[in-house]
Parts: C-alpha cells; sequence; structure tokens
C-alpha cells in the first residue's frame, strides 16, 4: 500500500510541475511575441514527451497493480482452497468419529441385550426348577395303611410298602424292635390338630430324610389342623406338591406358620422350596 501511496504522490508531482510549466510558458508566450513559435515549439515538444512518459509510467504502475491483485487473489485463492481442505478435514474427522461413537454405542447396546437375555434365561432356568420341584412328587405316596390306626409301628421302615395287595396279613407289625429313631412317631391317629417340627439342622443335612419335618407322616380327619413349628436357624417352607393345596410360605427360624386346615381327604406330598430334601406327607381321611 506505501508504494501506492508513493506513486500517487509522484503522479501528483509530475502533473502540478507539468501544470507548472505550461503557466511559465503562457507567460513566456504573452511576454516574447517575437521568440513565440520558437518558445511554444519548444513547450509543445516538452509537453509531449512528459505526456508520453507520464502515459508510461501510469501504464507500468497499472501494471504493477495487476500484478500485485493477480498475486492477492491467488493468495487468496490458495488460502480459500487451504481452508476448504482444512474444512474437508475436520468434517471428514468428525464424520469418522461420528462413526466410531455409532459403533461404540451399537455395541454397548448389543452388549447389554445381550446381558438382558442371559439373565432372562437364568430368570426363565430358575422358574422352570421351581416348577419341576412343584410338579415332582416327592414320595409314592405310600398308600395311608389306615387299616392299622392303633399300633405306631410303620414309622421307621418305609421300605416295605412292597406288598400293598396284601394289606390283611400284618406280618410285621409285631415286632416294634426298632425304635432308634424315635422322634418319628409317625402319627398315624387321626387327630384334629396337629404340630409339624422343622427340625433343627435340616438346612445344612441334605440327608435327614425322615427327620426334616417331624413327624413327616401325619393323619388328620377333613377339618384337622396343621401348624409347622420351625426350630431350625434358618427359614424354611412347607408347600404341597400339587402345588395348591397348602402352602405356609416362609416360616422364620424359631417361628410357627400359620394354622392349615386341611378341608378335603386325600394324601399330601409337601416340601421345602428352599432344601428340595425336606419332605413330608400329610394323609387327609
Ligand atoms: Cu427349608
Amino acid at each position: 500500500m506505501n508504494t501506492k501511496i508513493l506513486a500517487s504522490i509522484a503522479v501528483f508531482a509530475l502533473i502540478a510541475s507539468i501544470v507548472g510549466t505550461s503557466l511559465t510558458n503562457s507567460a513566456y508566450a504573452a511576454d516574447a511575441d517575437t521568440n513565440k513559435t520558437d518558445t511554444k515549439s519548444t513547450v509543445d515538444k516538452k509537453s509531449t514527451t512528459m505526456t508520453t512518459k507520464l502515459a508510461d509510467k501510469k501504464a507500468a504502475m497499472d501494471k504493477r497493480m495487476d500484478e500485485k491483485k493477480a498475486k492477492i487473489e491467488s493468495k487468496k485463492a490458495a488460502m480459500d482452497k487451504r481452508m476448504d481442505e482444512k474444512k474437508a478435514k475436520i468434517e471428514s474427522k468428525k464424520a469418522a468419529m461420528d462413526k466410531r461413537m455409532d459403533e461404540k454405542k451399537a455395541k454397548i447396546e448389543s452388549k447389554k441385550a445381550a446381558m438382558d437375555k442371559r439373565m432372562d434365561e437364568k430368570k426363565a432356568k430358575i422358574e422352570s426348577k421351581i416348577a419341576q420341584k412343584k410338579a415332582t412328587p416327592a414320595t409314592p405316596a405310600t398308600p395311608a395303611t389306615p387299616a392299622t390306626p392303633a399300633t405306631p409301628a410303620t414309622p421307621a421302615t418305609p421300605a416295605t410298602p412292597a406288598t400293598p395287595a396284601t394289606p390283611a396279613t400284618p406280618a410285621t407289625p409285631a415286632t416294634p424292635a426298632t425304635p432308634a429313631k424315635s422322634q418319628t412317631t409317625a402319627t398315624t391317629t387321626p387327630l384334629n390338630v396337629v404340630t409339624i417340627v422343622m427340625a433343627k439342622g435340616t438346612t445344612s443335612n441334605a440327608k435327614c430324610d425322615d427327620q426334616c419335618f417331624v413327624p413327616n407322616k401325619v393323619s388328620v380327619t377333613v377339618g384337622g389342623k396343621v401348624t409347622w413349628k420351625n426350630e431350625d436357624s434358618a427359614g424354611h417352607f412347607a408347600t404341597s406338591t400339587d402345588g395348591k393345596t397348602f402352602d405356609t410360605g416362609m416360616v422364620n427360624a424359631g417361628a410357627s406358620s400359620a394354622v392349615v386346615t386341611m378341608n378335603t381327604a386325600g394324601t399330601y406330598d409337601y416340601s421345602c422350596m428352599v432344601h428340595p430334601w425336606m419332605k413330608g406327607t400329610i394323609t387327609v381321611s
């Protein structure tokens, strides 16, 4: 820009000198009429030369200006190009980042979905297990031998009900020689009110067998009332295997269940759904 100003000043000075010269010349012309022709031609010559010079300078200046303009424009174009390139780069980077983000999101979501699926499967398994437990009959329903009500003979040997066809021959009830498991006193006597104990240690003793619920075989008449008393250190359930006749819900350690009234005749196996080895039978007649 300085060059431009300097150039302008130079042009201005030239014009001023030309104007000055011509003014002086006309003064001369007015004064000296004799030398008129001579002077005039000289002045004309000078003037022409000056004009030419001036025009040349102007042209050169214009050329330089044009060149500068062209340079500036090309620089601007180059800069614009670079800017565009940068923009494009940034945009492509952004696009790549967006893509990566989307991919990450998708991954996380698919992981979550997989986890949800696994959880659902686990739930389903647990539920089906519980259902199975409820469905599988615990003990093959020892046909309630109500023929011998008075003798507490059948408790300890539940292995011999192989001949249920001949209930008329009470061959073995005469020998009550095995009172080893004295607690098992199966209350075959029909009672109206019975308390069954959830025995101590059954939580950790999967082999408590007929000592889990004591007594583990109970007979009541229709309308009989049964209560479970939990003497163990963990909570237990007494749930009928048919899944509908009765269910004490969780009986806390040291607590007793609500009274269950047996309204329908039949043989009902039951178990603890948390400790499946805990099995018992109630006969209602
Ligand atoms: Cu239990």
